[in-house]
C-alpha cells in the first residue's frame, strides 16, 4: 500500500481532526536495520536494530512531529510558525511551512548549526535569524515572542510535536511485531525520549504490545544537564544538534527514565565520533554525530551488566550524516591526489 506519512498511517492516535488539513511530506516508514557487525563486536548477547531517521524527507526525525504541528496550525487557521533550533527543527519547520504556505521564522545560534541544516532553512524560504547566543537563549526568545505575537511555536514544547514523534515507537513495534526490551536514543532538548515513551506506553495500554522498553538516553558529556542534575550554562560538544544546557522536557525525560527502569548517561565527544565512524564503517549507515549517541551508549553499557542477555535493542539514529559533512571530512584521512596515471592510481588504491 502507498505510504502517505505518519498522520495518515496513525490517524486515530493523533490529534488532527480532518484528513484534508494534513500537511505531509510522506515522512516516517524509515528503515529498521539490523546491526550485524556491531552485534558481533559486543560482549553481551544482544539483537540490535537501528531506526534510521535520517531517511525522513528533511533527513531527521523532526519531520514526524512537524507534520502534526504544521497540520494543526493549518487546522486552526494560523499564519506563521516560529522555532529556536540547533538546526534540524529549523530545517523541518521550513520545509513543512513552505509546503503549507505558512511563514516560518527560525532563530538559531550563529555559527553553531551544521551547514546542511542551514542550507535547508535558507532553501525553503524561512526567515532565518541568527543570534549571538546559544540554543537555550534562542528558545527563551521564541517562547516570549510566541506568547505575545501571532506566531505558533513549533519547538517540542508544542505537544503536537511530541504526538507526531511518538509514531516512531509505533513503527518499531509494528516492524518487530513486539516492543524492544531497551530503546536507546540521544537526548538534547529531551522531546524525543518523551515522545518515544508516550508511544510505547500507548501501544502497551491498547494491547498492541506486551512489554515496555527501558528508555536509555545519552547526552553529550559537555552538554549533560540531566546527568549532572543541573543546568549547563555554556554547553559544548562537537555534536551541535544536542548542544543544549537546559532541556525543555527535562522532567518528562526523567519520568521516562524512572518509569521504564532505564537510564540517562553521557558520552564524550570522542565516544560519539567513534560510534559515528563505526556505524559508517561497519554498518554502512551514515548518521550525524549527535545521532551516534545511541550507539555510543550501547558500546559504553555493553558488558557492564545493564543489558539482560538475549535482549532486543533499538537505537534511534536521529539525523543523516550529510547534514554535517564538515565533521565527516575532518575526522577522516584526506584522500590522496595523483596524476592521470595507472601505476599511481594502483599504488594509492592499494590494488
Ligand atoms: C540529530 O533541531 O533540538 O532530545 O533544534 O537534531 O528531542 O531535543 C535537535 C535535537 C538528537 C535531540 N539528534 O532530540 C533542534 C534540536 C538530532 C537532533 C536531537 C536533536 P531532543
Amino acid at each position: 500500500m502507498e505510504w502517505k506519512g505518519v498522520l495518515h498511517r496513525y490517524f486515530d492516535h493523533l490529534p488532527i481532526e480532518k484528513r484534508k488539513n494534513i500537511v505531509s511530506l510522506n515522512e516516517g516508514n524509515t528503515p529498521l536495520i539490523r546491526a550485524n557487525s556491531i552485534e558481533e563486536k559486543l560482549e553481551d548477547d544482544l539483537e540490535v536494530y537501528l531506526k534510521y531517521e535520517g531517511a525522513n524527507p528533511t533527513c531527521s526525525f523532526k519531520d514526524r512531529g512537524m507534520t502534526v504541528a504544521v497540520s494543526k496550525a493549518v487546522e486552526r487557521g494560523e499564519k506563521a510558525v516560529i522555532c529556536a533550533s540547533t538546526g534540524n527543527t529549523s530545517a523541518s519547520a521550513a520545509a513543512f511551512a513552505a509546503r503549507s504556505g505558512l511563514e516560518a521564522i527560525v532563530v538559531i545560534p550563529e555559527g553553531k548549526i551544521a551547514f546542511g541544516k542551514l542550507s535547508q532553512a535558507m532553501m525553503h524560504g524561512a526567515r532565518v535569524v541568527q543570534i549571538r547566543g546559544n540554543f537555550d537563549e534562542a528558545l527563551e526568545l521564541v517562547l516570549e515572542i510566541s506568547e505575545n505575537y501571532p506566531v505558533t511555536l513549533v519547538n517540542s514544547l508544542n505537544p503536537n510535536r511530541i504526538e507526531g514523534q511518538k509514531t516512531a515507537s509505533f513503527e518499531i513495534s509494528d516492524f518487530l511485531g513486539r516492543a524492544p526490551d531497551y530503546h536507546l536514543l540521544p537526548v538534547g532538548n529531551a522531546g524525543n525520549i518523551t515522545a518515544y515513551w508516550k508511544g510505547y506506553k500507548e501501544y502497551y495500554e491498547s494491547g498492541e504490545t506486551e512489554r515496555l522498553p527501558r528508555m536509555t538516553g545519552f547526552q553529550a558529556a559537555g552538554a549533560s544537564p540531566i546527568v549532572n542534575g543541573e543546568k549547563v550554562e555554556n554547553p559544548e560538544t562537537v555534536a551541535t544538534a544536542i548542544r543544549i544546557g537546559n532541556p525543555a522536557s527535562w522532567e518528562k525525560a526523567e519520568n521516562a527514565r524512572d518509569e521504564s527502569g532505564g537510564m540517562i548517561g553521557k558520552a564524550t565527544d570522542e565516544e560519539l565520533v567513534d560510534a559515528y565512524r563505526v556505524l559508517a564503517d561497519t554498518e554502512g549507515v551514515f548518521c550525524e554525530p549527535a545521532s551516534a549517541a545511541s550507539v555510543a551508549g550501547l558500546l559504553k553499557m555493553d558488558g557492564t551488566g545493564y543489558f539482560d542477555q538475549g535482549s532486543v535493542l533499538t537505537c534511534t539514529l536521529t539525523g543523516h550524516g550529510l547534514k554535517d559533512p564538515d565533521i565527516a571530512i575532518d575526522s577522516s584521512p584526506e584522500p590522496k591526489t595523483v596524476g592521470v596515471d595507472v601505476d599511481e592510481v594502483l599504488e594509492v588504491a592499494d590494488i
